[in-house]
């Protein structure tokens, strides 16, 4: 099977990840590559940074690779918190951390509108291609579940009364953002093989 290195430290990713490609690559993570690196993320959208962390990963390995940038975007934060998703609440923050500085900033707000966008920067063949997802959603009043991570507890996808926490893996699988992203990166596998 084509190995094809996964350019992240989240192992949360990488296994939804080997869930939505179905065994069709070898994925193995930064960690059982024996590269131990924190790749900077200093750009101001999804797109370069996820270019930022294929593109290092390249240089290292001079092998297949890919990553993804995710972020949640509010309607009525202007985006936030965006690019800055993982790091909302300050460099080393926590998932929950997060979540409660999110829930703060929206006390009052009605416009709980938000999606989730993942942006995947691929290299094949020293060529970079990029495939996005989105997944429309709104943000809850508390959090709710314990499946997923980051912002999960918080965002009811369109057309669920559940969070992504709730809902868990199986469902994510089928409408979330990363999904819609990995499915578009197959469809590209598919033309090429
Ligand atoms: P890598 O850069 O190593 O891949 P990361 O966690 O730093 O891992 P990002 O820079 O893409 O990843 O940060 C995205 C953050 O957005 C992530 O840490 C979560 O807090 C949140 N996030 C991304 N996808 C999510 C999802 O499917 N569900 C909930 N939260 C998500």
């Amino acid at each position: 099977m084509k190995q094809l290195i996964f350019a992240s430290n989240n192992a949360h990713k990488a296994h939804e990840i080997r869930a939505l490609l179905n065994n069709r690559f070898d994925i193995i993570t930064l960690k059982e590559a024996g590269i131990f690196i924190d790749i900077p993320e200093p750009h101001a959208t999804l797109e370069e940074n996820a270019s930022e962390k294929s593109l290092t990963i390249y240089k290292l390995t001079n092998k297949d690779c890919f990553s993804e940038d995710s972020g949640l975007e509010v309607e009525a934060l202007a985006g936030e918190p965006g690019v800055k998703s993982a790091r909302y609440a300050g460099e080393k923050a926590s998932a929950e951390e997060n979540n409660a500085l999110l829930l703060k900033k929206m006390e009052n707000i009605s416009n709980r509108n938000a999606q989730f966008k993942t942006v995947i920067s691929l290299i094949m063949d020293g060529k970079e291609m990029m495939f996005e997802g989105v997944c429309e959603g709104s943000i809850a009043l508390q959090p709710s579940g314990n499946g997923g991570f980051g912002y999960d507890p918080l965002f009811i996808p369109k057309g669920y009364d559940k969070t992504f926490a709730e809902l868990g893996i199986e469902v994510k699988s089928l409408i979330s953002h990363r999904k819609k992203a990995i499915a578009s990166m197959n469809q590209f596998f598919k033309k090429c093989s």
